[in-house]
């Protein structure tokens, strides 16, 4: 009997640890950086994604961002981007604060990522580190890496360094080209 109270407590400290995930963890080196709606499950009345900024290369009026609840990687929602005009690019984005004990870290971000007819340059995960004038000292757009063609669900991750000088980090999804992207459960780490 024991024996199954300390193992009932026990399994309770690792489900109250397990807690620590989504908005509200503390930033703490070598943990998880609070990403808002990460899950894309929140949308504003207007059907917009709660805390992305999203935008698109120039004139815009090419590009949907969405919350899409089709086969979504977690319930309810993932977000997804579309094309539908001539322009380059359409980015999901956010910033977040940095942390004095993070600079001279790595910057890990990962998500799932799907596509569909991305046949040109692909879908992204982007990664910035920003600078006190908005000016972006590093970047990381998985240049070598771009997910093209129609892919399934799968996780991809890319890392920057975090640079003396830096204010915030950008994370975002980005489809340059044609074709439907959809991105989940974004996730940023600082590591050693
Ligand atoms: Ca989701």
């Amino acid at each position: 009997m024991m024996y199954r109270t300390i193992a009932l407590i026990f399994a309770s400290l690792l489900a109250l640890w397990g807690c620590g995930g989504g908005d509200s963890a503390a930033s703490l080196p070598g943990s998880r950086a609070p990403v808002l709606n990460a899950s894309f499950d929140q949308v504003s009345a207007t059907g917009a994604l709660v805390s992305w900024q999203a935008s698109e290369h120039n004139q815009g009026k090419s590009y949907t961002f969405q919350a899409d609840s089709n086969g979504a990687w977690s319930a309810p929602s993932s977000a997804k981007i579309h094309r539908y005009g001539p322009e380059d690019y359409g980015l999901l984005s956010q910033l977040i604060q940095i942390q004095l004990a993070w600079i001279n870290k790595t910057a890990r971000l990962t998500a799932q990522l799907k596509t569909e007819g991305a046949v040109d340059t692909g879908a992204a995960l982007t990664l910035q580190m920003i600078g006190s004038r908005g000016e972006i000292l590093a970047w990381n757009h998985m240049n070598d890496a771009r997910v093209t063609q129609s892919q399934g669900w799968k996780s991809y991750s890319i890392d920057l360094k975090t640079l003396p000088g830096t204010t915030s980090i950008a994370v975002g999804v980005m489809l340059e080209g044609s074709g439907t992207l959809w991105a989940d459960d974004i996730k940023l780490e600082i590591i050693d």
